[in-house]
């Protein structure tokens, strides 16, 4: 038996893959949902991994099976491929974010659709396939748990085609319930944890110096994370993680994650308004305490890659400018902005179904506009979104952030990083041609956005 598991790509990370430099290889990484469909696939199957930003689609093969994840944003051309593979009379099976949040629009365009996770139900369809009788919907009655995972066949990728393979997950989900967050949805507020002893085991056996925990919030059980932080600190590796950013609230904490390797955070900071936070329910940050938790972390030589989004509710014209001075003002190392995006399962999808305007998901990719604003047009926050990437990443600022992260103590180790991710930031911003992302275009932007005075800034956010 030969199973395809097969992971799609669109718009502007196809065009990147296919063009020679700034092939977007640093900002791929992973394939960790494949590979572990792939770990819970019977030893007598044979399984092939096909990720489209690295190699073309096998058509002229046959499968008795063909898997294919997809996020929202992938789901028209995860579709795509479905129906292609279907007219070859291959069956298919969806899984991942968006089948398990629209499992009724992913079962328009395949055989069946697995809901959750693949671990506790993927040998039944595997058995399924076998004997003939694939059925529609597959979900396991609980989440499974976590403990005695299988080992991650990470063969099966060419690593020389992704920044790192050494993707790995201590915890899945999210206590939290912020409204907008897909995770909260997919895992219904839970967060499952494996043992600590089994995730050292799986880190020690990989062989290069950095890895990542691909976790949505490794801290959310700071007892947890303490135990995870002190295994792993013999071992002498390298990594980053995703936090929450009251991480913070518990020095001790990010102290052990320093010790245990961390040079990198991405932190949900999302916005600097309590206002925006208190509307999405995000309650773990509070803005007046920002300065204070990214000193402590660049005090360990911690590089913080903020996540940052506009177009919440009270964002105005002049959120651009101000959010690009505070950025500045607490020397965040690297941004990823985002445009907000009411996600099909998440609340604010619910909320927000009248001033929806754009329905098709190749859109929902969070740098493009599909609903309206309330104190903007949406070609303003198209614009504004647009010009701050391009002002955070021109070569001047990058320059002063990797001098600023020189002179932090114990920069070392996480130099190299920060410098790889600022310039392959750089090359996505200037050099894909993603839409949106013209330079020309946001200088002209530059001029309709408002000017701020620092101090009022400050005291306007509350930050002190
Ligand atoms: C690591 C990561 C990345 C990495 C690597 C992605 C990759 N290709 O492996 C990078 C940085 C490249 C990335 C990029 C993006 N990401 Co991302 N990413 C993640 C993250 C943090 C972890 C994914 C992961 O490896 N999980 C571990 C595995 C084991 O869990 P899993 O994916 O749920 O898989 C299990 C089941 O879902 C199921 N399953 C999954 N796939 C399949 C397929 C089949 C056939 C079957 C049967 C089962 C199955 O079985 C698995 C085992 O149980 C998730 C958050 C999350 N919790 O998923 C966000 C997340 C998936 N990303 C997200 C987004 C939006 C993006 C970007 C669009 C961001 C951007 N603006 O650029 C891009 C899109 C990239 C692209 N076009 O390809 C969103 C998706 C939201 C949505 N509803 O679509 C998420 C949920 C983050 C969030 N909080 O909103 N991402
Ligand atoms: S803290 Fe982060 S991962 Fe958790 S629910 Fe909120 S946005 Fe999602």
């Amino acid at each position: 038996m030969k199973i395809l598991l097969l992971a799609p790509t669109s718009g502007s990370w196809k065009k990147a893959a296919r063009s020679k430099f700034f092939n977007g290889r640093t900002f791929r990484f992973s394939l960790l949902s494949l590979l572990s469909v792939a770990a819970e696939t019977p030893q007598n199957v044979t399984v092939r991994i096909v990720d489209e930003q690295v190699e073309e689609i096998p058509w002229q093969e046959k499968f008795d099976l063909v898997g294919i994840t997809c996020m929202t944003a992938l789901a028209p051309r995860a579709y795509e491929i479905a129906a292609g593979f279907r007219e070859r009379n291959m069956p298919v099976i969806l899984g991942g974010m968006h089948p398990t949040l629209c499992p009724e629009d992913a079962c328009l365009h395949a055989d069946a659709v697995l809901v959750g996770d693949a671990e506790g139900i993927w040998e039944q369809v595997v058995a399924d396939v076998r004997n003939g009788r694939l059925q529609k919907i597959y979900r396991n009655s609980s989440p499974p748990s976590l403990a005695g995972l299988k080992s991650i066949p990470r063969y099966l990728l060419d690593r020389s085609a992704y920044s790192t393979i050494n993707a790995v997950q201590a915890t899945r989900g999210c206590p939290n319930a912020c409204e907008f967050c897909a995770v909260s949805a997919f895992h219904k507020q839970t967060q499952r944890r494996r043992p600590v002893e089994e995730v050292v085991a799986e880190i020690s056996q990989i062989p290069d110096k950095f890895f990542m925990l691909v976790d949505d919030n490794l801290t959310a059980d700071a007892e947890y994370a303490a135990r995870l932080f002190r295994a792993l600190a013999p071992l002498q590796k390298l990594w980053g993680t995703q936090a929450a950013i009251s991480i913070a609230d518990d020095p001790e904490l990010v102290r052990l994650a320093a010790e245990a390797g961390c040079i990198g955070l991405f932190i949900g900071i999302e916005t600097f308004s309590e206002a925006n936070l208190n509307g999405v329910a995000k309650t773990c940050n509070r803005v007046e305490k920002y300065r204070e938790a990214i000193r402590l972390f660049h005090s360990y030589g911690i590089a913080v890659e903020a996540g940052i989004v506009f177009g919440f509710d009270n964002d105005r014209m002049t959120v651009f400018q101000n959010t690009l001075r505070l950025l500045d003002e607490l020397e965040i190392d690297m941004i990823q902005a985002s445009i907000f995006t009411p996600l099909p399962g998440t609340k604010r999808y619910t909320d927000m179904q009248a001033r929806i305007i754009d329905r098709d998901w190749v859109n929902y990719d969070f740098h493009s506009v599909v609903f309206q604003p309330k104190h903007m047009s949406a070609a303003d926050l198209q614009a504004g979104h647009d010009w701050i990437t391009c002002e955070f990443y021109k070569p001047w600022r990058i320059i002063r952030r990797l001098w600023r992260h020189a002179k932090r103590p114990r920069s070392l180790a996480a130099m190299p990083y920060l410098a790889v991710v600022n310039m392959a930031y750089y090359g996505r911003v200037f050099n894909w041609n993603i839409r949106g992302f013209n330079p020309a275009e946001t200088r002209k932007i530059q001029v309709a956005i408002p000017e701020c005075n620092r101090a009022e800034l400050l005291q306007q956010v509350k930050m002190n």
